[in-house]
């Protein structure tokens, strides 16, 4: 089974997000399952300057307007798999992965998307799937049912478009298409202002739809989560599935993390107590034995819900429980300047309580995992999430919001004894409030929380279980289309 992967960005090459993890990750777990993968990432500027050694691929040039723009296609062995980076102007060595500028993206990725696609058939590697991620990379499925009608190399290649992120649509020039040689994508349901779009274009094209969890798959057909598109997606229904994260089960492991100041296994757990202390100490909050370290790691900005936490953590403060909560708070994180004022202020208001560092810092990120008791996820969406599946892992015990893969991976401790975290139902700081009310009385029965723990390190979110419904949907998705080459 061939499989052509591409992505806007991928780890170790380069990563912004969370799509960077997965594309990091899954291809090679593809490979272990003995799928034949390859991906494809845009050679962006982070990446030239690293000094790769990459080996010259081919050119070519692809028409745009009445010209023609020439690519050119370098690749690497890694992780037993070739990774191809293509290469041309529209990628400019300046520009940021995601720059500020719709325009200056939507040809990039466009560009890309056209060229990868195309690369196959320069190499003659005929893919049975093209599986392409977000709207950086959907134009090719799209493109890709266009040419199946003309060209017979792709005739027998079927498409997965992966949703991590359904709001971002590719916003940007609608006069693309054309200029690629492309036509507007028709659908009845499709609104009008989305017909030249890559995402909502992708969707319409794809054999397969996969989220990045079961339960974000079912929330985008909804009006909450759909994006304007919830109509249209509904009626693609029973092309979408769900297929949940996984982890880098080696970067992520506490035994072997040199961030923390102790390493720790799910044997050695009492060990975990050096690394509250270290933590209370790096970030200066009073080294407490008994208070509850509630953590944020989480990017600052209005899906993942921090502004809910200034009125939550009043309501906490103003409770007349007896004994009161002993509670502290780290929240580290970096995005939207409003909301890390916001949180900064928290600072002046719980002196003694809680401390804030707006900065990205991988190093005290390991440390809240390694040492804080709870981790908090307020997400009003949250497609998968790694922030809960890390913190399990690490022993930190995760409250997050009913949503996404958060309601995938958490099992809400009043809900089911194989618990391993708190759920909370609304995006209100109401209901986050009652969530840490909930995870702070437990707290405090050490034995209880010792098993909360426990069965949250013991969970399996190793990508090879991924990879493995990967490959049966692969395999799915290619019998369908062999049935009914027309797909969707
Ligand atoms: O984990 C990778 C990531 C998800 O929930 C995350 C998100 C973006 O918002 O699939 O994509």
């Amino acid at each position: 089974m061939k499989a052509l992967f591409l992505a806007a960005e991928a780890e170790p090459f380069v990563k912004i997000g969370g799509l960077g993890d997965v594309a990091g990750s899954l291809p090679p777990a593809l490979r272990r399952v003995s799928i034949d993968v390859r991906l494809v990432l845009p050679l962006h500027g982070v990446i030239k300057k690293q000094g790769l050694p990459l080996h010259f691929v081919c050119e070519f040039s692809l028409p745009y307007k009445k010209k023609e723009i020439i690519v050119k296609v370098f690749s690497l062995e890694w992780a037993g798999l070739t990774v191809y980076f293509i290469d041309g102007t529209p990628i400019s060595p300046t520009a940021p992965v995601y720059s500020s500028d719709p325009l200056a993206d939507s040809l990039k990725y466009a560009f890309f998307s056209l060229a990868a696609l195309r690369l196959a058939r320069e190499l003659d590697w005929q893919p049975d799937i093209l599986h392409a991620n977000d709207w950086h990379t959907a134009l090719a499925v799209y493109a890709l049912k266009q040419l199946r009608a003309t060209d017979p190399f792709f005739a027998s290649t079927a498409s997965v478009l992966g949703i991590h992120n359904l709001p971002y649509l590719g916003n940007g020039s609608s006069a693309l298409l054309k200029a690629f040689g492309l036509s507007p994508g028709r659908h009845a349901l499709l609104p009008k202002w989305t017909q030249t779009l890559p995402l909502p274009l992708g969707i319409l094209a794809a054999d397969r739809i996969v989220a990045v969890s079961p339960s974000y798959a079912r929330e985008i057909l909804t009006p909450e989560y759909g994006s304007g598109l919830d109509e249209f997606l509904r009626a693609r229904a029973d092309s979408i599935s769900g297929i949940l994260n996984g982890l880098d089960l080696e970067r992520w492991d506490p035994l072997n993390d040199s961030c923390l100041e102790k390493n720790y296994s799910s044997e050695t757990l009492a060990d975990r107590k050096a690394n509250r202390e270290h933590l209370q100490a790096e970030v200066g909050l009073p080294i407490h034995a008994d208070a509850a370290i509630m953590g944020m790691v989480n990017r600052m900005d209005y899906q993942k819900g921090m502004d809910l936490l200034p009125e939550a953590l009043t309501g906490l403060s103003l409770l007349k429980q007896k004994p009161a909560f002993d509670w502290q708070m780290v929240i580290l994180g970096a995005g939207d300047a409003e909301i890390e004022a916001r949180a900064r202020q928290l600072e002046s208001e719980f002196p003694t309580r809680v401390r804030v560092v707006t900065r990205f810092d991988v190093r005290l990120s390991r440390m809240i995992y390694g040492g804080a008791d709870v981790i908090i996820i307020p997400s009003r969406y949250e497609p998968c999430g790694l922030t809960q599946m890390i913190a399990m892992r690490y022993g930190c015990v995760p409250l997050g919001r009913s949503t996404g893969g958060l309601r995938d991976t958490i099992f809400d401790y009043d809900q089911t004894r194989e618990s391993t975290g708190f759920l909370f139902e609304e995006a209100t700081p109401q209901s986050l409030l009652g969530g840490m009310i909930r995870a702070l009385k437990t707290h405090r029965d050490k034995q209880s929380w010792r098993e909360l723990q426990l069965r949250g390190m013991a969970q399996d979110f190793s990508w090879d279980r991924s990879a493995d419904q990967y490959k049966k949907l692969y395999a799915d998705v290619m019998r369908e289309f062999s049935k009914n080459p027309e797909g969707a």
